[in-house]
């Protein structure tokens, strides 16, 4: 009987105007949305630096000293997948300019090392083993080129757009483009001034379905540092109009948290990496992040509605480390243990504009609250707070946040309860959830 007063009452309220499933505000496009649920994907930095022991490149670099033993694209794909990682993003060409593949528009490239005989091509490879392996592919394209003799001028404009253009028609389907930041000088001594709206409509011309990230999009942002941390308050908005990439970026903080009132979706990615530096240095084995690190920054950036990006770089064998793979088991470890059994599943759910009780057959113990927003219609609480207890007439703080998007997980100490609400105390909008899930992690 309960359970039916509770159902008409959602019932109606969800037919009533501000109840209706309109969109409020910017809202992701589909691309966009598909990018939210990979939550967690690797990033892969491998190139002659990972020989030299450098992190930038000089771009003069002779090519021998890219010289895999014992290459193997297919443990890095079968290693992404068993982590959990929904795909690998290539540093196709980093700042030094050398193309991890044979490149047309460039003579600093694979085809010039010895490396198989010069026949080589990592993209060619790693496509192939993520395709084997069922997970995705992006590429990091770096716009700053301290090799290319054409950098500084007109020119190199046009060779940035066929680069892509060869990596975008050539090893199928991307679901991501890398654009960093960082702009210096090319071999002339020049800078470059780079043509971005061009650069995106010709990406966006190969590969419809791409999502572009950079300091400012226009699909994904940076996160402002290179720690893996998201704002604990974490908008999806972002205001663009008057900013650049690299110098010109808006300041770090706006980054970390988005704009309140943002004029467009741009959703967070936060870019961290499991040891000191971006490649593989042979004294940095001891760097490497544990399993409950990686997992901590998992709750600060996909906790926190933005989406993972780790980097696990292939060392010179052209394998990734066994202790790089070993803390990223123990992550996927914890996460399925964290994440195991949702206690929420089958409780009675009542929904109102300012709140969500939920009741509960029996008394539970539970440390762990997962919230989504239906982002489809835009991001609108801007803050709640959780309570709860064993008496319907008395609920205890819990926790409480501000916003939610994608995804918002709480962790929080034990809580024996029957009662749960959620209650929103500041909306834009009527707030629209999806699944509520609740757990007891270890
Ligand atoms: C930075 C680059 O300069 C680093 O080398 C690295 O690629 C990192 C992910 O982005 O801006």
């Amino acid at each position: 009987m309960k359970k039916n007063i509770a159902f008409l009452l959602i019932t109606i309220l969800f037919s009533l105007p501000g109840f209706s499933q309109e969109k409020f505000g910017p809202t992701p496009t589909k691309e966009q949305l598909a990018w939210h649920d990979k939550e967690f994907y690797l990033f892969m930095h491998f190139g002659p630096n990972t020989f030299t022991d450098l992190e930038w490149g000089h771009g003069s670099e002779d090519p021998n000293v890219f010289n895999p033993t014992a290459m193997d694209c297919n443990q890095w794909a079968s290693i992404a997948k068993a982590s959990g990682a929904k795909g690998i993003i290539i540093t196709a060409k980093h700042h030094d300019g050398f193309c991890l593949w044979p490149s047309k528009f460039s003579n600093h490239t694979v085809r010039e090392s010895k490396w198989m005989d010069g026949k080589g091509d990592v993209l060619k490879m790693l496509s192939e083993a993520c395709k084997k392996q069922g997970i995705e592919m992006g590429v990091y394209i770096s716009p700053w080129d301290r090799n290319h003799p054409d950098y500084g001028t007109p020119q190199y404009n046009e060779v940035y757009i066929n680069t892509m253009k060869e990596l975008l028609t050539g090893y199928g389907k991307f679901f991501e483009l890398w654009w960093d930041g960082a702009n210096g000088e090319g071999p002339n001594g020049k800078k470059q001034q780079y043509d971005f709206t061009r650069f995106k409509d010709s990406a966006l011309s190969y590969q419809s379905q791409l999502v572009i990230f950079s300091d400012i999009g226009p699909h994904v942002r940076w996160v402002g540092n290179e720690n893996g941390i998201i704002g604990e308050t974490n908008w999806n908005l972002l205001d663009t109009a008057g900013f650049k990439r690299g110098e010109g970026a808006p300041p770090n903080d706006t980054l970390n948290s988005g704009n309140y009132n943002g004029k467009n979706w741009i959703g967070a990615e936060a870019d961290v990496s499991i040891r000191k530096g971006w490649f593989f240095h042979p004294g940095e084995d001891s760097t490497v992040k544990s399993g409950a690190t990686l997992f901590d920054l998992y709750l600060k950036s996909v906790g926190r509605g933005g989406n993972m990006l780790l980097n696990v770089p292939p060392n010179r064998a052209g394998l990734i480390s066994s202790v790089d793979s070993a803390a990223l088991m123990s992550f996927k470890k914890i996460r399925e243990e964290a994440f195991a059994n949702n206690i929420l599943k089958g409780a009675n759910i009542l929904r109102t504009k300012e709140f969500i009780e939920i009741h509960l057959a029996n008394e539970v113990s539970l440390n762990t609250l997962v919230l989504k927003e239906k982002i489809n219609l835009g991001q609108r609480v801007v803050r709640f707070e959780i309570t709860g207890g064993n008496d319907i007439n008395k609920f205890d703080p819990i926790v409480a946040g501000t916003t939610i998007g994608h995804k918002r997980i709480l962790q929080f100490p034990t809580q024996k309860l029957k009662y749960l609400r959620i209650k929103f105390t500041q909306y834009k909008a009527i707030p629209i959830l999806g699944d509520i899930e609740g757990y007891l992690a270890p």
